[in-house]
């Protein structure tokens, strides 16, 4: 049965100053729409919730550090280094034409990647969407076949055929990236049915971006994991664009977080330059999951500091709001943290870094020393219609 959630908006809050009152009372679990949460925020007006309330969207502040162990903490600054120097390499190797068809770097964007990947475990499913190389190394899979496939050589992932918008590597339960838009959103509902039949535990996560909310699949894959309360988690990367449509342009009713209550599902919305906030909402919604109760919506704020693909000609973001997001690098920014509570000094940082970059290097050689996929096999393992 689906549970109503109140939905409180910016109108509210405007009754509740125009009333004069400093407190805006709502009974059950509400949803309040990003635009509510910084009206809320500049009026001074509290939230009081009564009834059982768990979850109340919003940016949430960053959980503190004495949550997490040192080790996670710095498994999360090197995972995002991991992807960092890839992407950029990537970026490079494109523009060089060494790297054939499609690029798609989440540069920027590492937090949501990272935090998601760190909070499942090895068992777990994962589906990315066509920006497939963040989310993918994310899980632990091997840069020098990440980098062998992009250049579309035989000892790639997916033997060359798959390029960067295909990667998968099932034995660390990847099924995918996809260059069908809202894809993976089904796919990882499928996988999040499967492990229910088979009462393995698993819970299975969907990346996905901003444009493919607005794509049946996101309401079929929902609705499904809603009515059959699947052990699935929808992560929405929500980097503001779809190619140059700006996402506020496009969502209907506003906001994406919001249309968890449509589903009956929780809802949350956090700061995706922050992987510690993206960690802990994965985590509450795998523990969730797991227990058998409802799949969760996860809506994270980020950017991508590059253009939609490595090949586009011209970017029609403005130049400032790059540069607003840019100063909040996910990356520097646990840095920082991690050094002001003494819990990593600069040179272990910098030796993670330079581990990354080498990981790096010996992954374009390991592209570059690889042979072409044999003309022979150009049909192997390919879909062909009868
Ligand atoms: C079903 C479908 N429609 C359109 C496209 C073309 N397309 C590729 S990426 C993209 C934008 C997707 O934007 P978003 O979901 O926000 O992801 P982002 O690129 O921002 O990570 C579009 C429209 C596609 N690949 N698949
Ligand atoms: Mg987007």
């Amino acid at each position: 049965m689906l549970r109503t959630r109140p939905l409180i908006t910016e109108k509210d809050v405007l009754q509740a100053v125009h009333a004069g009152r400093d407190v805006l009372e709502v009974t059950g679990d509400p949803i309040v729409t990003p635009a509510a949460g910084a009206s809320l925020r500049e009026h001074g007006i509290r939230l009081a919730v009564r009834g059982d309330a768990t979850l109340v969207e919003g940016e949430s502040s960053s959980p503190s550090l004495g949550n997490f162990s040192s080790t996670l903490l710095l498994e999360m600054y090197s995972t995002m280094w991991r992807i960092r120097v890839f992407e950029e390499a990537v970026s490079v190797l494109f523009r060089e034409g060494r790297i054939i068809g499609f690029a798609h770097v989440s540069i920027g964007q590492e937090a949501v990647a990272t935090g998601a990947c760190l909070a499942l475990g090895p068992k777990d499913y994962s589906t990315a969407s066509h920006r497939g190389p963040g989310p993918i190394a994310a899980r632990g899979a091997r840069l020098d076949l990440m980098m062998a496939e992009l250049y579309g050589k035989a000892t790639g992932y997916c033997r060359g055929k798959g390029g960067s918008v295909h990667l998968a590597d099932f034995e660390r339960g990847i099924l995918g990236a996809n260059g069908i838009v809202g894809a993976g959103i089904v796919i990882a509902a499928g996988a999040a049915l499967s492990a229910k039949m088979r009462k393995s535990g698993e819970v299975a996560l969907a990346f996905f971006g901003d444009g493919a909310v607005n794509q049946g699949a996101f309401h079929e894959g929902l609705n499904i994991a809603a009515v059959w309360k699947l052990p699935a988690i929808f992560v929405c990367e929500n980097n503001q664009y779809a190619v140059s449509m700006a996402a506020e342009q496009a969502t209907g009713g506003g906001s994406i977080v919001a249309r968890a209550a449509a589903y009956g599902m929780p809802g949350v919305q956090v700061d995706g330059q922050d992987v510690l906030a993206v960690y802990a909402a994965v985590r509450a919604a795998a523990e969730r999951a797991r227990a058998g109760g409802d799949p969760t919506l996860i809506e994270c704020r980020t950017y991508r500091f590059h253009g939609h693909w490595e090949g586009e000609a011209t970017d029609l973001r403005r130049r400032e709001e790059i540069a607003e997001w840019e100063a909040r690098c996910p990356i520097i920014r646990l840095g920082t943290r991690l050094l002001e509570a003494k819990i990593a000094r600069q040179e272990q940082l910098d030796a993670l870094r330079q581990k990354a970059l080498e990981e790096m290097a010996a992954a374009i050689r390991f592209a570059e020393s690889s042979p072409e996929p044999a003309p022979q096999e150009a049909l192997e393992g390919v879909l062909l219609p009868l």
